[in-house]
C-alpha cells in the first residue's frame, strides 16, 4: 500500500509510539547553508565528496582531504541551525513531546551529519529555556563523527578543535571552491601543503598528524552495537533529509518497519525506501516537521 500523507492519521500512530528514533541526512541542514552530499552540493573543486571520506584519500593526499575539511569546517562555523533542527530539539524534550507522543519515553536522535548543528540547536533551546534546563533531553548521536573533533593517526587523541583556521597552512583555501582550468582546459593541480604544516597532535610527545574525527567510508561506526539496540527497540521512526543510501542508517527504517513499528519520511523528494514508508510528507523539512509534528517554535527560534 503507498504511503499516506495523512497528517491526523500520523499524530494518532505518534500518539501510540513509546521509543521513537529519528535518522537524519544532510537534508536536515541544507536550510542552513549546508550542501547535501549527493545533489550539486556533492562536489568540491570538481572531487566528489564520497571519494575524499575514505582512508584511501587522506593516506594518498593528505593536503587535499585536509583541504576539503577545512572548507567544511569553516562553512559549518559561519551556519546555524534551522527550523526543523529547533523541532528536533524540541520533540527530544519530554516536555514538548509529552502532547503529541504521551507514550514515548524513549526518543533519540541518529544523525548522519557532522555538522554539529542538531547538538547546537538542543543547547539554544537550554539556553533559551532554563526552567526546563536540566530536564531529561533524548540523546543526539552523531553516528558519522563530527567534523570539528580531530583525531590523532598516532595516540588516538580525540578532540574537539574549533579553531578557524585549525592550522596557518589552510588560511583562505576554503576560498577555492572550484577546479582551476588553465587555457587550454587542462586542469591545474591543486597547490600541495607540505604534511608537517598540515594539524598535528598537541598531546604531550605526540605531534602525530591529525585527521578530521569522522567517520569514513568503510570504516566501522562506533558504538553501533548501541545504536542497533535502539533501532530494534523503536516502534516509531522518522527518515529525515536522507537519500537512505549510505548503510548502516540506509537499514534502520528497514529494521523498524520489519519489528512491526511505523516509518515516516520527511523529504523534500522521492527517495529511496520511502514507497514501504507508512508515512510520507514531502517538501523542505524545515517547513513540513514542525507542522506535521504539531511542534511550533514561535518566535523563539532566529
Ligand atoms: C561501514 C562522514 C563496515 C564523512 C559519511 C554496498 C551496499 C551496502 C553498503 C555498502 C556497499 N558498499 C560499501 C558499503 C558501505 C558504505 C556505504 O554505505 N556506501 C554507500 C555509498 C553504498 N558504508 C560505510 O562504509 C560505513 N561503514 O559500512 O563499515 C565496517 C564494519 C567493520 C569494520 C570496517 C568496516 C560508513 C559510512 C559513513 C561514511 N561517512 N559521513 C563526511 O561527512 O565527510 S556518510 C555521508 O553520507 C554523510 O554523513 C551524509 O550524511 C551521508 C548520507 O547521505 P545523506 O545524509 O542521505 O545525504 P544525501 O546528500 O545523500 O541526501 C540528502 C537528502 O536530503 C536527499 O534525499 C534530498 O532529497 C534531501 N533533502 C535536501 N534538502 C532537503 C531534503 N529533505 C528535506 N528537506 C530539505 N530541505
Ligand atoms: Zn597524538
Amino acid at each position: 500500500m503507498p504511503p499516506s500523507s495523512d497528517i491526523s492519521a500520523f499524530r494518532s500512530a505518534l500518539q501510540q509510539s513509546k521509543r521513537i528514533i529519528i535518522v537524519a541526512g544532510a537534508g536536515l541542514s541544507t536550510a542552513s547553508g549546508i550542501p547535501t552530499f549527493r545533489g550539486a552540493g556533492g562536489y568540491w573543486r570538481s572531487f566528489e565528496a564520497t571519494r575524499l571520506a575514505t582512508p584511501e584519500a587522506f593516506a594518498a593526499n593528505p593536503s587535499l582531504v585536509w583541504q576539503f575539511y577545512h572548507y567544511r569546517r569553516e562553512k559549518v562555523f559561519a551556519c546555524k541551525p534551522n527550523n526543523a533542527h529547533h523541532v528536533i530539539a524540541r520533540l527530544l524534550r519530554h516536555e514538548y513531546r509529552q502532547p503529541i507522543a504521551p507514550l514515548a519515553n524513549q526518543c533519540t536522535l541518529i544523525t548522519q551529519n557532522v555538522d554539529g548543528l542538531s547538538i547546537r540547536a538542543r543547547e539554544e533551546l537550554a539556553a533559551s529555556d532554563p526552567t526546563s534546563a536540566n530536564s531529561e533531553s533524548g540523546d543526539i548521536i552523531e553516528m558519522h563523527g563530527r567534523l570539528v573533533d580531530t583525531l590523532c593517526k598516532r595516540c588516538e587523541d580525540r578532540r574537539s578543535n574549533t579553531q578557524s583556521p585549525i592550522c596557518p597552512a589552510l588560511a583562505g583555501t576554503e576560498v577555492r571552491t572550484d577546479a582551476i582550468m588553465d587555457e587550454a582546459g587542462k586542469r591545474v593541480p591543486e597547490a600541495t601543503i607540505s604534511t608537517e604544516d598540515l594539524p598535528h597532535c598537541e598531546k604531550e610527545g605526540c605531534g602525530g598528524l591529525l585527521r578530521p574525527g569522522v567517520v569514513w567510508f568503510g570504516e566501522a561506526i562506533p558504538d553501533l552495537e548501541a545504536i542497533d539496540g535502539l533501532v530494534d527497540a523503536a516502534d516509531m521512526c522518522l527518515v529525515v533529509g536522507t537519500s537512505s543510501v549510505v548503510y548502516p542508517a540506509a537499514g534502520f527504517a528497514d529494521t523498524v518497519r520489519q519489528n512491526g513499528g511505523t516509518v515516516a519520511v520527511f523529504n523534500i523528494e522521492a527517495s529511496r525506501g520511502d514507497k514501504k514508508a507508512d508515512f510520507l510528507f514531502i517538501g523542505p523539512c524545515e517547513e513540513t516537521l514542525g507542522n506535521v509534528l504539531g511542534i511550533s517554535l514561535g518566535e523563539s527560534t532566529s
